[in-house]
């Protein structure tokens, strides 16, 4: 025998006595049980309980109670945003009791807010919720029961039958065995369970209450069982909530006015728009930098109102570039609270919009040229050279815009798309394209700019539409900008002025796009577009423009996205 076969008998020799011994143990439990039986009939728990008073029985109650309330050998789920569970509660952990000691009540709080709630705290709408698959039929509730007697044959006493109500509203009863402690499982009609109210200020919410009630030995007249109950936990699947994050220059009314919110009030989701708590007379405009913080400081106050461990996100445009500075940042990323699990983005600019740098080019040639110099245009739509005028004249270059230009995003791009990696986000995309009749220009009949106007509060005039196309037309061909100067004298002169020239670089192809983002760039595709999971394109005749591509239809498409990624690691697993 080698040393190490005698270590590994050795071994397995105390390995067989500690398992023997347990085994001892648990067999002393049902040995006491069981030690009443006699002709194949039990006795009922008041018959042992009577044996008992005379010395000769012993009471069933298993296992004392030690530093925490386990009484059952199961441990309860662990507590999510979709399962709560009560382990401790004055009638729990009590050793078998009969129905004079009874009944046993203890509360089920859900601190999860699913939506509008009625006067009893049940769901306002939660047929609604059903339909739509963002809540399920049934929540779940079980708990472990001990020494249920529901099969058992004692004579003379109907055999032991504890009802469950929820609420008030029986379930079913309880069933299990002589001594054991056997878990039960009831589905419970989701429209009985009374949730949370959301909470305020970034509070969590105020938990709905459910009182869960076992009448013990519901069938005789004498009281003839016992049992216990050591926790019990009730389960459902809701889709997590949805945070939707506006553009540059916009307010959180935005998809309100573009009605991407009454598919989601259709189908009673949980969301919140007013992710920047901006106004419609207030609409931001901010570096990428800084709205990355501002929803790093909004977002988990808005999660933790839901009770939610997970959240979707849904921006809009340069909105998407911040939720994606943001999704990046070791702020979230050191957050135990949740995880954002999707980011989908309608018309987001992920690789910069020439638009922007035309801005930014134009301003840098002004400077340069000075007041007696010239700006000239080469290759850009004839319209080009008064837009750009009045553009800096009424509206100049806001903090949003400058993060906006193709050399500015790639440089951002650079810096996220590695760290970008560490998020649990799902990432989607929207583009569009708004030529409706395809015809490669943007028309008023049909009207293919109405929301862009709306949104712009802009005149319904020709030069309106005017403008508009020449934006559209200057993105459908420009690829890049080229900056020249010159200088031109008077001759025999001194008298010199500095003349700019901005010479469009074309694209290879014409392209789509919404009057601020082409299609390639809503797509990502210098950046985004290998970490996509799910993109659509709106063109054709379902073609959007760069408002309206948050509208009701684009939320019908997106929606199914955020399901399924829910399936996979939100509240609907
Ligand atoms: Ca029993
Ligand atoms: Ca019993
Ligand atoms: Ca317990
Ligand atoms: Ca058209």
């Amino acid at each position: 025998m080698t040393s190490e076969t005698r270590f590994n008998t050795s071994t397995r020799n105390a390995l067989s006595f500690v398992m023997c011994a347990a085994l001892w143990l648990s067999a002393g439990y049902v040995v006491s049980a069981q030690s009443g039986s006699k002709s194949g009939r039990s006795l009922t728990d008041a018959q042992e309980r009577n044996s008992k008073v005379k010395g000769s029985m012993k009471l069933p109650t298993v296992m004392t109670r030690v530093a925490t309330t386990r009484t059952s050998p199961f441990e309860p789920p662990e507590d999510t945003d979709h399962s709560f569970s009560t382990d401790d509660a004055p009638k729990l952990d009590t050793g078998c009791i009969f129905r004079s000691s009874g009944p046993i009540v203890f509360n089920i709080e859900i601190k999860r807010f699913i939506g509008r709630l009625r006067s009893d705290g049940t769901l306002a709408d939660a047929d609604k919720l059903i339909a739509s698959g963002a809540l399920s039929r049934t929540a779940k509730l079980i708990m472990p029961g001990f020494d249920v007697d529901s099969g058992a044959t004692a004579q003379g006493v109907q055999p032991e039958r504890d009802r469950v109500s929820v609420n008030g509203e029986a379930v079913g009863f309880l069933q299990g065995q002589n001594n054991r402690w056997i878990l039960n499982s009831f589905e419970v009609d989701i429209r009985k369970i009374k949730f949370a109210e959301r909470g305020t200020d970034g509070s969590e919410p105020t938990g709905g209450v459910n009182e869960i009630r076992i009448d013990i030995d519901t069938a005789n007249s004498d009281e003839a069982w016992c049992t216990s109950v050591d926790w019990g936990s009730a389960g459902f699947r809701a889709l997590s909530p949805i945070l939707l994050i506006h553009g540059n220059n916009s307010d959180d009314e935005f998809y309100v006015r573009q009605k991407f919110t009454d598919e989601l009030d259709e189908r009673s989701l949980a969301y919140d728009n007013k992710v920047f708590g901006d106004s419609k007379d207030n609409p931001t405009t901010n570096f990428i930098s800084v709205n990355a913080n501002i929803l790093a400081k909004n977002i988990p106050k808005l999660v933790r109102s839901f009770g939610a461990k997970t959240v979707h996100l849904v921006a809009h445009s340069k909105g998407g570039l911040d939720a994606r500075a943001y999704l990046a940042s070791p702020a979230l990323q050191n957050n135990k609270d949740f995880k954002v699990i999707s980011l989908s983005t309608l018309s987001t600019p992920h690789d910069g919009s020439v638009l922007a740098d035309l801005s930014i080019e134009r301003e840098a040639a002004a400077e340069q040229v000075g007041t007696i110099g010239r700006i000239e245009y080469e290759g850009f739509p004839a319209f080009t050279r008064q837009l750009t005028a009045l553009a800096q004249r009424f509206v100049g270059i806001d903090n949003g815009r400058r993060n906006l230009t193709t050399g500015s995003v790639a440089d951002f791009n650079g810096r996220n798309l590695q760290r970008l990696g560490g998020s649990s986000a799902t990432f989607n995309t929207v583009a569009a394209d708004m030529d409706l009749n395809e015809n490669g220009q943007v028309d008023r009949e049909p009207d293919e700019f109405l929301e862009i106007r709306k949104e712009g509060a802009l005149s319904d005039n020709f030069i309106t539409t005017r403008i508009v196309d020449t934006l559209y037309q200057i993105l459908r061909t420009t690829r890049n900008i080229n900056v020249t100067y010159r200088d031109q004298c008077i001759p025999l002169t001194n008298l010199c002025r500095q003349i700019a020239t901005l010479t469009s670089v074309d694209n290879p192809t014409l392209l789509g796009n919404d009057t601020l983002v082409t299609i390639p760039s809503a797509l990502g595709a210098l950046s985004m577009q290998s970490r996509t999971r799910n993109t659509f394109t709106f063109d054709g005749v379902n073609g959007r423009n760069h408002s309206d591509v948050a509208n009701r239809g684009v939320a019908q498409r997106v929606l199914p996205w955020l399901f399924s990624t829910d399936r996979e690691k939100g509240g609907l697993r």
